[in-house]
């Protein structure tokens, strides 16, 4: 098995990222005279460097592709990413793996770029394995309590207005293994069963609304879906009627993938991945939750007192850095940038604090816009190593004042036996050498 070789060499391509504002503010004439004369002498300054041009063969000898004849236009097929970028994958974790069918691929997040996940590299989660359904016999049901229970095909559903909203999806278990303290090499291991994307499709309340449904008696919502693993999840009307969970056919401007679902998929906002139930086809309005079988058995967190906490659903706050991450290595002392994502099921992210000395100090690191609701966001900092052994961090904090907390912090309250839902913060450890590696401080 290899882990991910390092994508610094990227960090060479994108020198308007390296802006410290900071530095702005301090620069003799202000703003701008830094950005006149003094932004290529601070980054020198900072030990970021670009090659010497002298006698490089890549800039003396022209190559092919700038004399000969490009390859011809694609005119079919469905595009694919350049060949260099083979080992950009998704993976399964070593020792984690039981069954082919019950398994999960993580998203190399150490490898991607602001906050979308492209379909291909989306995290997989699948409990009786993934199917490529006919779209023209999936049929959607809506039953309970509605006056006229209904039937949809996908042609219908497609008729009616849709949405489109980006948002993140991650598995309650995501980071579990540390629960165990296994410290899996990758941010791929510990925290990939999170992906993000632009999901299109139609609010349930529309659906419900046009079944007559009893909006004062129907209270929780049956979803089920059509594979073997009769995945059944309660969802709370309170997050329906606010028009966020969607019946959704599309991820990413395209129809969604089979691993993700295809044709069909609930998407809940904010809450554990379990409850977006792919290749959806029923839907039933009840007055109490369900309390089905991954309700009862699994998704339920095992809290000190030996007494399990049920229905823990919100994803809560929670941040990792990407890059420098565990399994990369540092090439030099010098300027890096530090970035991550962060998100938050309960809202948007409010801010993001990196800290480079074990969590020690704090620095508070730059949200790339858009900072949307149940979202991933963006983050990145500034940075210079000194070459010696340094811990970072990140801590995000979302716009209710929940604080992201430190792993002592999450144990003190949730003991050390669950598996679900840890939000705590992630330590990668540089070495003297520039490897980074996933360290877990008490
Ligand atoms: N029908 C069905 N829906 C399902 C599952 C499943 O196995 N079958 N897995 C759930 C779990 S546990 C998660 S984390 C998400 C994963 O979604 P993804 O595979 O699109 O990443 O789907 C959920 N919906
Ligand atoms: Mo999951």
């Amino acid at each position: 098995m290899s882990f991910d070789a390092t994508r610094l060499g990227r960090l060479a391509r994108a020198p308007e990222n390296f802006i410290d504002t900071r530095a702005l503010a301090q620069a003799p004439g202000g703003r701008r005279g830094f950005i006149r004369g003094a932004f290529a002498a601070a980054l020198v300054a900072t030990g970021a460097r670009a090659m010497a041009a002298d006698g490089d063969p890549n800039i003396l000898q022209l190559p092919e592709h700038s004399t000969g004849l490009g390859n011809p236009v694609a005119q079919e097929g469905y595009g694919k990413p350049s060949k260099y970028e083979a080992n950009v994958q998704r993976r399964q974790s070593p020792g984690l793996t039981q069954t082919k069918q019950a398994s999960v691929s993580f998203a190399p997040l150490q490898s991607m770029f602001g906050i979308v996940t492209p379909s291909g590299l989306h995290f997989e989660r699948h409990h009786q394995g993934w199917w490529d359904i006919d779209p023209s016999k999936h049929r959607l049901m809506l039953n309970g309590l509605v006056r006229r229970p209904m039937v949809f095909t996908m042609d219908e559903l497609m008729r009616l207005p849709a949405v489109s909203r980006f948002h993140f999806i991650e598995c309650g278990a995501n980071t579990g293994m540390e629960w165990g303290n296994v410290a899996v090499p990758t941010c791929q291991y510990t925290h990939g069963m999170l992906s993000c994307s632009e999901f299109t499709g139609v609010p349930l309340i529309t659906l419900l609304e046009m079944a007559g449904a009893d909006l004062k008696a129907g209270k929780f919502v049956l979803a089920e879906g059509a594979d073997g693993s009769s995945m059944t999840r309660t969802i709370p009307m309170s997050l329906i009627l606010s028009g966020e969970v969607l019946v959704a056919y599309g991820q990413n401007g395209e129809m969604l993938r089979p691993e993700n679902g295809y044709p069909l998929r609930l998407v809940v906002p904010g809450i554990q991945g379990v409850s977006w139930i792919k290749y959806l086809r029923r839907i039933e309005l009840g007055d109490k939750p369900y309390g089905t079988k991954d309700e009862v058995l699994h998704y339920v967190d095992l809290m000190p007192d030996g007494t399990h906490r049920q229905y823990s659903g919100i994803q809560e706050c929670k941040s990792v850095v990407t890059t420098p991450s565990g399994g990369q290595t540092l090439l030099d002392k010098g300027f890096y940038s530090i970035t991550g994502l962060a998100w938050s099921g309960r809202g948007k992210v409010k801010r993001v604090d990196v800290s480079v000395d074990g969590g020690r100090n704090w620095r508070t690191a730059r949200l790339e816009s858009p900072v949307l609701g149940k979202c991933l966001t963006r983050f990145s900092m500034d940075w210079v190593w000194n070459g010696q052994p340094t811990v970072i961090q990140s801590r995000a904090i979302d716009d209710t004042g929940y604080v992201q907390p430190t792993r002592a912090q999450l144990r003190e309250v949730r003991g050390t036996r669950s598996i679900y839902h840890n939000n705590a913060i992630q330590s990668w450890l540089v070495e003297p050498g520039g490897e980074v590696k996933n360290v877990q401080l008490t």
